[in-house]
C-alpha cells in the first residue's frame, strides 16, 4: 500500500516540476529554437500523459488488486502487449522523424551576408572578421602566436590579411544571415550556445559552416560543449548580437 501511494507522490512531485519550471531553458533567439522548443513540449507532452497514465494504473493495481495479485500469479496478455510495443514504436518514430525534419532545416552549407571565422583552441575561443576588403588573410600554423597576438596565425606577408580583426568575443548582426566557420586548433571543442539551442562540434582539420539568423540583440554565453581538457570549463566566450546599425559602426571602427 505505501508503495502504491510513494508512487504517486513522485508522479505527482514530478508533474509540479514541470508546471512550475523552477529551471527552464534560457530565451529562444532563432526560429530553428522555437521550433525546436516546439517539438520539445511535443514530446513532453505525449511523453508526459503516457507517463503519468502509466503510473497511476501501476499504483491502482498494487492499492486495489494486491490481495488478487498475491492469490495468483500473473500470466501475460499477448494481444494487448503486442498492441502497446506497435504503438510504443510508432510514436518513437514518429517523434523522431518531426524531429529529424527540423533539423534538417537548420540552414547551413549557404553564403552568409556576413562571414565570421570561429577559431577555437585549448581553452579559449577567438573571432577572425575578414575586415574592408571582404577577404580572410591566409593562415599558417607556424605564423600563430598567442602571446605575438596573433592566435589564428595570419600570414603576416599577405595583403588580404592586414586588415582582418580578431576578436575574443563573438559580434554578429540581429536580423541578417551570418555564416559562421567553424575551425580547431588543437582537438574537438564544440560550440554551444543555449538560446540558439545548438551545438556543433568543431573537428580540427575541418572546415564546418554553421548558419545563423538571430532574431534577438542581446548578449548570450558561448559554452564549449566538449570535454577538451583539463581547462574546459574556463573555455568561454560571449556572442554579442547587435542591432544591424550598431554592428556597421562597429565594424569601421
Ligand atoms: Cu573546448
Amino acid at each position: 500500500m505505501l508503495l502504491g501511494l510513494i508512487l504517486l507522490l513522485f508522479t505527482l512531485a514530478g508533474c509540479l516540476l514541470f508546471a512550475f519550471k523552477p529551471a527552464w531553458f534560457p530565451l529562444a533567439i532563432t526560429a530553428e529554437a522555437l521550433a525546436w522548443d516546439r517539438q520539445f513540449a511535443w514530446t513532453l507532452w505525449i511523453t508526459g500523459i503516457i507517463f503519468i497514465a502509466a503510473q497511476v494504473l501501476l499504483s491502482w493495481t498494487i492499492l486495489r488488486g494486491r490481495k488478487r495479485l498475491l492469490a495468483s500469479p500473473a500470466s501475460g496478455h499477448r494481444r494487448l502487449e503486442l498492441t502497446w510495443l506497435t504503438a510504443t514504436c510508432a510514436l518513437f518514430i514518429t517523434l523522431s522523424v518531426l524531429g529529424s525534419r527540423g533539423w534538417a532545416k537548420i540552414p547551413n552549407r549557404t553564403a552568409g551576408e556576413e562571414t565570421i571565422e570561429v577559431d577555437a583552441h585549448q581553452f579559449a575561443w577567438n573571432f577572425r572578421y575578414p575586415g574592408p576588403d571582404g577577404r580572410f588573410g591566409r593562415t599558417a600554423i607556424e605564423f600563430i602566436s598567442d602571446a605575438g597576438g596573433n592566435p589564428v596565425g595570419i600570414d603576416p606577408k599577405d595583403a588580404a590579411g592586414k586588415d582582418d580583426i580578431v576578436t575574443a568575443s563573438l559580434r554578429i548582426p540581429a536580423q541578417r544571415n551570418v555564416l559562421l566557420l567553424l575551425h580547431s586548433r588543437d582537438v574537438i571543442h564544440d560550440f554551444f550556445v543555449r538560446e540558439l539551442r545548438t551545438k556543433q562540434d568543431i573537428v580540427p582539420g575541418i572546415e564546418i559552416p554553421l548558419e545563423l539568423h538571430v532574431d534577438t540583440p542581446g548578449t548570450y554565453e558561448i559554452a564549449c560543449a566538449e570535454l577538451c581538457g583539463l581547462g574546459h570549463s574556463q573555455m568561454r566566450s560571449v556572442l554579442i548580437v547587435m542591432p544591424p546599425e550598431d554592428y556597421d559602426r562597429w565594424k569601421r571602427r
